[in-house]
């Protein structure tokens, strides 16, 4: 409620800035891009997570301006480090309902992808299940299949935590599965997270999307996920969220 008084002049500092976690093929253990994730190095308070300023993501006011110059940042950032020393990396973006509702959208992604001579097929759009249950075939969606169109992969963020329903699944203009890393944390403890999440690959890999488990933290979850043939994954065990000079330092091949 506060911090969003601080916003305008946060942005212009470039206090509010995109992070790095890698994201792991789990079988051949090669660097297969990042998701960027937001920081905002505060004067004061000193780094905080995207759960203290999250609301700003759905402020009207300075909502598109704060997606679209961390989505600049994040993808000027991954050309340095990446892309113009011929190392390919996808670049995962969170948006909201809010961005997706942005008449305005497309076009502003089109114009960071030419201003930052990024790829399309580089570019993967994380939304919540939820945002997708809400979407259905309104506006959001074409939106989303206009983004694929054009070449970007659609992620499922938090999969297996929202309200939708594997019913939809198959209508959904969706790429990427990205399991909840509630589930993968209960897996060791747990055979019926176990079970879950071997379903849940199969279901994946069965309906020709890609799979990426979420808050990888132990050997014990790496070799049960390799072992149910789960695609991709990210997490601790990797590499938290790395700010963009330090990317580099993320070995291409994780294990
Ligand atoms: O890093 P972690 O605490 O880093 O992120 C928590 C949540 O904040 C994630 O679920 C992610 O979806 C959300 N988040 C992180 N960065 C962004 C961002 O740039 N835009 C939006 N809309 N959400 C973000
Ligand atoms: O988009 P999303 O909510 O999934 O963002 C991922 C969140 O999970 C971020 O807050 C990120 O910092 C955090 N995270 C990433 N890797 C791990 C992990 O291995 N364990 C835990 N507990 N959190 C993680
Ligand atoms: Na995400
Ligand atoms: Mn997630």
């Amino acid at each position: 409620r506060q911090l969003r008084h601080h916003l305008p002049q946060a942005l212009a500092r470039q206090e509010i800035v995109p992070f790095f976690q890698p994201i792991y093929d789990l079988q051949s253990g090669r660097r297969r891009g990042y998701e960027a994730l937001a920081r905002w190095e505060h004067p004061d308070l000193g780094r905080l997570m995207p759960s203290r300023f999250a609301t700003l993501f759905e402020d009207h006011r300075h909502a598109s301006r704060l997606t679209l110059t961390l989505a600049r940042h994040a993808l000027n950032e991954v050309s340095e480090r990446c892309w113009k020393q011929g190392d390919a990396a996808s670049v995962g973006l969170n948006l909201t309902i809010f961005d997706l509702h942005s008449p305005e959208i497309v076009f502003d992604l089109q114009t960071l992808v030419c201003d930052c001579n990024a790829s399309w097929s580089d570019i993967i759009i994380e939304v919540t299940e939820t945002v997708m249950m809400g979407a259905r075939h309104g506006p959001v969606f074409r939106t989303l299949e206009e983004l694929r169109r054009r070449g970007a992969r659609i992620a499922l963020d938090d999969f297996g935590t929202g309200y939708g329903s594997l019913r939809h699944l198959g209508g959904w203009p969706v790429d990427i599965l990205k399991l909840d890393r509630g589930f993968i944390a209960r897996m060791d403890s747990s055979p019926t997270d176990a079970g879950v999440v071997r379903a849940l690959v199969r279901l994946a890999r069965d309906t020709g999307l890609e799979i990426v488990a979420e808050g990888i933290e132990t050997p014990a979850q790496l070799v049960a996920l390799r072992e149910m043939g789960c695609h991709l994954g990210q997490g601790y065990l990797f590499h938290p969220a790395l700010p963009g000079p330090e990317i580099a330092r993320a070995p291409a091949c994780g294990f």
